[in-house]
This record gives structure tokens, sequence and C-alpha cells, in this order.
């Protein structure tokens, strides 16, 4: 008794996403497909300030994005560093159907958006740059442990078909290096997808996550008998091991297998996701590590 279709997706502003992706799956739509148009509705917020437009910029004032998507097949595509186009998850599936290559950085990326018919558009709103010029003052890095209770957007979805697919997108880091690229983009840390076992995907510290490969690990853990769930924890048990101080180090995974069972994971408390199927349209608290 596989549950599907089903869609999760980090963070309460998952809610409204896994709404955009459930008009496709409860449509007899893709998992892909259903996984772009529900991140795009994070991407498009302009109140989201960890998500496309509206994103918090750089130390120099640069809104930066990074996504990824992957499919079934293992096709997936993946943009770094994109500067001032809206929807980088759709360029990020440009690159997957489009090219013979995983992932475009920079003026590269912006430039093969452009050449594909994307619109150039400022993505610094005034709120977000009045943050940075604040924040300028002191200049002081820290990450946000549980920036507004809302961060990088990671999605899953399995369809009616059984197909799993995930799309993994962000502003990144607030105030970051200019050219910083974290884990969102990066098949196997932000996102992973096997659809013979499962996918997950990764929000929080991206440096973390990159360091224990975060979301391919998860769905090596699925693979080997453990639940969704366990195998979320593990990988944050293992990002705990890693590091010697976890001081405003947060991350979360959340996963979902081929049957349609799901979980979370985070270091600290206060990671939620939301999930959505036939019988369900709820935000859940993730489990965490510490408080
Ligand atoms: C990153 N994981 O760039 C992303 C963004 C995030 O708190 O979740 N920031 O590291």
């Amino acid at each position: 008794n596989v549950v599907k279709p089903i869609v999760i997706s980090t963070w309460n502003h998952g809610l409204a996403a896994n709404n955009d992706a459930w008009k496709i799956l409860s449509d007899k739509g893709k998992a892909l497909d259903a996984v772009e148009a529900g991140v795009r509705n994070s991407e498009s917020d302009i109140n989201n300030m960890s998500v496309g437009i509206g994103g918090l910029p750089d130390r120099d004032g640069k809104v930066t994005l990074d996504a990824c998507i992957m499919d079934e097949h293992n096709n997936c595509g993946a943009v770094a560093c994109l500067e001032d186009i809206e929807n980088p998850i759709s360029v990020a599936r440009k690159v997957m159907e489009d090219t013979k290559h995983v992932m475009l950085v920079g003026q590269g990326a912006k430039e093969f958006a452009l050449e594909k018919g994307f619109k150039e558009t400022n993505l610094l709103t005034e709120k977000a740059k009045k943050l940075w010029e604040k924040w300028k003052v002191q200049s002081n890095y820290k990450p946000i442990i549980n920036s507004e209770n809302h961060d990088t957007i990671g999605l899953l979805a399995l369809d009616e078909f059984g197909n799993l697919s995930g799309a993994c997108t962000t502003s990144g880091m607030a105030y970051k290096l200019h050219g910083r690229v974290g884990d969102s983009p990066i098949i196997g840390a932000g996102l992973f997808v096997d659809n013979e076992v499962g996918a997950a995907c990764a929000t929080g510290v991206g440096e973390a996550v990159i360091r224990v490969a975060g979301s391919a690990i998860v769905v090596e853990l699925m693979r080997n008998g453990m639940s969704p769930n366990e195998a979320c924890k593990e990988a944050v048990d293992r990002v705990i091991k890693k590091h010697k101080d976890v001081t405003d180090l947060q991350v979360g995974f959340i996963a979902l297998n081929r049957n349609g069972e799901y979980g979370g994971y985070s270091v600290y408390s206060g990671f939620n996701y939301a999930v959505r199927s036939t019988t369900q349209n709820e935000l859940i608290d993730a489990q965490y590590n510490r408080e």
C-alpha cells in the first residue's frame, strides 16, 4: 500500500509550494513538473527573504541564487550563483533537458537563461536592501539558525506512476562572500533522488551539508533499510559528529521513500516541513537533536 501521490517540502513556505505541486500531482501529472511548479511559488514570493526574488543579498549587496532539480532517471540540472533571474529552478531544468551538462554557474548561467528566453529582473527588493545596509554597519557574518522559520525550499514528490523527483532552491546564506555556493545546487548534498529507493533534501548551513554528502547519504541509508526518519536522524548525527562546534549550526533533512513514507530531522528544534497527500495537508515539526 504505497501512499501516492504525495509531496513534502521544507519549512512553512512548503504549504503554499505543496499546494502548487499538488495541482499537478492530483491531476495525474508528473513528479518532475510538480517539483518545479512547487518551488517556483517560493522563488516568486517577494516576502520570502531566503529564496528567489526578495532574497537577502551577499556581502556585496548582490542576490545570487542556487538551485537544482533531479528526476526519476537520475537526470539532473543545476545553476549556482545565478543573478537577475527570478526562477532559477526553471533554468536548472533547462540545463538538465537542453544541454549535456549538469551545472552552470554565474555569468554563464545567466547568459544561458537569457538565451532560453528568461527575463532579466532586479531581485533585490527595497526591504532586503535596507536589511543589508543595516547589516553592513557591523558586517558580522553569522548564520541565522531558523531564519524566521523559512529558509531554502527543498521539495520532494512521488507521483501517481510511482516516480520520484526533487527540487531545491535558495538565495543562500545571507551576507555570504560573493561567489559562495552552498549545498542547495549540489546534487548529492542539497538534493538527491534514486527512484529505486527514495529522495532527500537539505536545509541549513550548506557547508556542513556538503561535508557529509548529506542528501546522498540519507538516500543510501534508506537503501540499506532505514526509514526516512531514521535516515535523516543518522545524517544529522553525522553532521554533529564531524563538527567540533555546532553552535549556530542548524541543518535539517527531509526524506521520502518509494512507498510514500516520509520523515524529517534537524540539529536544532524549530525546523518543520509540509506534507500533502490525498489524506493530509499539514505542517509537521521535525524531530531534533537539541533545543
Ligand atoms: C545554503 N542551505 O546556501 C542553503 C541555504 C540555507 O540557511 O538553508 N540557509 O547554505
